[in-house]
């Protein structure tokens, strides 16, 4: 059966890429159509996608008539669908897991929304805020406990949707330059998340597009 991700412009959305990411990492076989979600053909292209998705956003997955919709659902999904390769065997470090991809869904206490992932690719991108630089730290200190508690490679130990879902984080963090000298393990693990094959794909074919500037994207 064909199976079809509608994914976004791969400087612009985050959302599609943890999905693609999470497909690519299960080897589910899958085709990919990059929708335009830049302005102003952005609002067609959407409502196209609403005409079999409810959220008329992307990613969205479809299987014939099947239709999974939120990068989240999709990456379970993707575990599911690798035969849970992607979330670890014990119950409690599984429940760490998904508290680590919950929080990250949820937006990171605000944090993703004043550094979009279109900024990592400005030329000419500010300094992170004090704030910033501060709730940075936060989140690197919970990666830091992580790496500590089990002991690397990865988050839970083995690759999961954890290292995935923070993967565009990762990447729009590091572009800021935050002072993470205090989290060597985090510093690690990000850099070994970034040599992946898959990420390292989605990454060029981003960094050769021309950047989406948003409005706020403030310069304190
Ligand atoms: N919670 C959704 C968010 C998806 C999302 O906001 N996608 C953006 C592109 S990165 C979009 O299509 N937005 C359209 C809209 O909300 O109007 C997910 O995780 O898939």
């Amino acid at each position: 059966m064909s199976r079809i991700l509608y994914s976004g412009t791969r400087n612009a959305s985050s959302w599609a890429f943890r999905a693609w990411l999470a497909l690519r990492e299960a080897q589910v076989d899958f085709e990919e159509r990059i929708v335009d979600i830049r302005v102003p053909q952005r609002y067609d292209n959407l409502a196209r996608i609403r005409a079999f998705s409810p959220p008329g956003a992307v990613p969205v997955l479809v299987e014939g008539d099947h239709v999974v919709y939120d990068s989240l659902a999709i990456m379970e999904y993707a575990n599911d669908l690798s035969g849970g390769a992607l979330l670890p065997r014990d119950l409690a470090a599984r429940a760490t897991a998904r508290s680590l991809v919950s929080w990250q869904h949820a937006g990171l206490s605000g944090l993703c929304a004043r550094l979009s992932f279109e900024s990592a690719f400005y030329p000419d991108r500010r300094a992170m805020t004090e704030n910033e630089q501060a709730e940075t730290e936060r989140i690197a200190a919970a990666w830091e406990g992580a790496l500590q508690r089990n002991g690397g490679p990865w988050l839970c130990a083995e690759l999961s949707l954890a290292d995935l879902a923070f993967v565009p984080t990762v990447v729009r963090l590091l572009a800021h330059a935050p002072d993470l000298s205090a989290y060597p393990l985090s510093v690690e693990w990000a850099s070994r998340l970034l040599r992946r094959p898959a990420v390292d794909e989605w990454m060029r074919h981003a960094r050769g597009l021309p950047p989406v500037y948003l409005d706020d994207y403030r310069r304190d």
